[in-house]
């Protein structure tokens, strides 16, 4: 059980018994995180049972135990990673100096916004995918939605924990605030830009799971690195559940591309919509969108803000422990592309302030790896087409591209030729209404909406027709 307690109200590992003060102050947010669940989580399904996986011990092995649970009875909990003995700053002005137990009182308004601004992007996935059990394309689909919805919500636990903790006031009503944005809503948005673009369809889900939780990675890859200790714990135990979404968005779109290659073999035609798939250049539309977005998440290329956590020892770089230099930067440079008047240019800049970009193309090689392997796919079935990372200056809004207007193929281009052209890359109001006519459920066990392959094997080796949501019961 690696201590965590499933005895208490709220289970954890952290001995929150011990500290009455804290518990108290999660046991009343506990109540005010349900009614948001039962308000923004999942519509319907909430009195259905769902084969979900639960976390019951940090230790590589072992760390699930899987089940049916109705969702408003997950065992959400503060779960960190097992400390590391003499775990020292690997990186910035105090690189060597033992790790941080508790907050450093000049760093705690950095800190702050970045605990917050990592929690807000937790529930507002769930608000943004809320609608989807309704159209899923089979119940072994339906299940990894909600697995995913859960864990995003023990996210958002992780997240609320760190703040009540180590921010007192402050803190306490962060996280009460983080329950009151709402993805997409005018007054009150969530407060990065892709968690405020909606996920209507199932293709826009995969492709959220693979793009913009694949941010996720990284992003908590970065925080794992952390002088702050159980901001770096807490990272390390999101990443291994991190991994599942992941795969939900890899295997997804896969499977999409996997169909629509077999529609185009079977009709000897690349008109896959006729037969009800999705067609390739609709899928390129949606890559195009979903990746774009999620390169906004990253920041601008020269960030003081990220030099400064950096320095701090907030922040590092991904796998910052592995890289060979000083994990100082204080001499060091690093090539950045971004736009120079009207042309797109890498020049050198600090290390330090390019750590956003830096990020950003490890990210970018690590999508590169997916749209290989759905490429695969296509050449299998000796289909001639390639699906592409559009160039990254495309449809950006923040950074230095987000004054200009950039092609798939990395040219600076006019208004008038964007506006011309945009319906062929992004996609169009017509491709979402086509996307929607396939959204019709599939919820007898074993069976697969038209659009998609089944995948290659069940959950915890149980077969394809398992009944990974219990449907019997009426929906709540
Ligand atoms: N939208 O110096 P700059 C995940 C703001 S995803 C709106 O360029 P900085 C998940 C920025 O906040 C991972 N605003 O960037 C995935 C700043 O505003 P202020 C989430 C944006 O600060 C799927 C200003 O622009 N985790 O876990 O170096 C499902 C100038 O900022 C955006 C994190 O993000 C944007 N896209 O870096 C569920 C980690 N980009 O402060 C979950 C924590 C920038 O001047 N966050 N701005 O008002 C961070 O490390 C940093 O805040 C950022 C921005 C990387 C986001």
């Amino acid at each position: 059980m690696a201590g965590v307690d499933y005895l208490e109200r709220i289970p954890n590992n952290v001995n929150l018994r011990d500290d009455r003060r804290l518990l108290r102050a999660l046991e009343e947010w506990q109540p005010r995180f349900l009614d948001w669940w039962k308000e923004m989580g999942p519509e319907g399904f909430q009195a259905n049972e769902v084969y979900l996986r639960t976390a019951i011990s940090v230790d590589r092995d072992g760390w699930a135990q899987f089940g049916y649970v109705k969702m408003p009875d997950y065992r959400w909990g503060i779960f960190l990673a097992e400390p590391e003995a003499d775990r020292r700053i690997a990186f910035g002005d105090h690189l060597g100096k033992p790790a941080w137990p508790e907050v450093p009182g000049e760093y705690r308004g950095v800190l702050r916004r970045l605990i917050v601004t990592q929690g807000d992007t937790e529930p507002a996935s769930v608000e943004q995918q809320r609608h989807l059990g309704r159209t899923c394309p089979s119940l072994y689909d339906l299940r990894n939605l909600f697995q995913v919805n859960v864990e995003e919500g023990r996210h958002l636990w992780a997240m609320v924990y760190l703040l009540h903790a180590y921010f007192g006031r402050d803190g306490r009503e962060e996280a009460d605030a983080l329950l009151q944005r709402r993805s997409g809503d005018h007054d009150k948005p969530r407060i990065l830009g892709a968690f405020n673009e909606r996920t209507p369809d199932w293709l826009s889900f995969f492709m959220f799971c693979f793009f913009t939780d694949r941010d996720g990675k990284y992003q908590l890859a970065s925080l794992q690195e952390s002088g702050l200790d159980p901001l770096s714990r807490t990272c390390r135990f999101m990443l291994t559940e991190e991994a599942h979404h992941m795969f939900v968005g890899e295997m997804g779109v896969g499977r999409i591309v996997q169909k629509s290659c077999e529609l185009m073999r079977q009709h000897r035609s690349d008109d896959v919509r006729r037969h009800g798939g999705i067609d390739l250049p609709t899928m390129q539309r949606y890559i195009n969108f979903h990746y774009s977005v999620s390169l906004d998440l990253f920041g601008s290329e020269v960030s003081t803000n990220a030099a400064n956590a950096f320095t701090m020892g907030l922040k590092g770089r991904f796998e910052e422990t592995k890289k060979a230099d000083d994990h100082r930067l204080a001499d060091a440079t690093y090539p950045v592309t971004c736009l120079e008047g009207d042309r797109i240019a890498t020049r050198d800049v600090p290390a330090l302030t390019a750590l956003n970009e830096r990020l950003r193309d490890d990210y970018i090689a690590d999508c590169q790896r997916g749209i290989d392997r759905w490429n695969r796919t296509i050449k299998e079935h000796r289909i001639d087409v390639e699906l592409r990372l559009p160039h990254r200056g495309f449809h950006r809004a923040i950074g230095s591209f987000g004054e200009a207007r950039i092609s798939p193929d990395g040219r600076v281009i006019t208004e008038a030729e964007w506006d011309a052209r945009r319906r062929e890359w992004l996609p169009t109001p017509e491709d979402a209404q086509f996307v929607a006519t396939l959204m019709r459920p599939a919820v007898e066990p074993g069976r697969f909406a038209g659009w998609i392959a089944p995948p290659a094997r069940g959950i915890n080796g149980l077969p394809l027709d398992h009944e990974y949501v219990r449907l019997t019961r009426k929906e709540g």
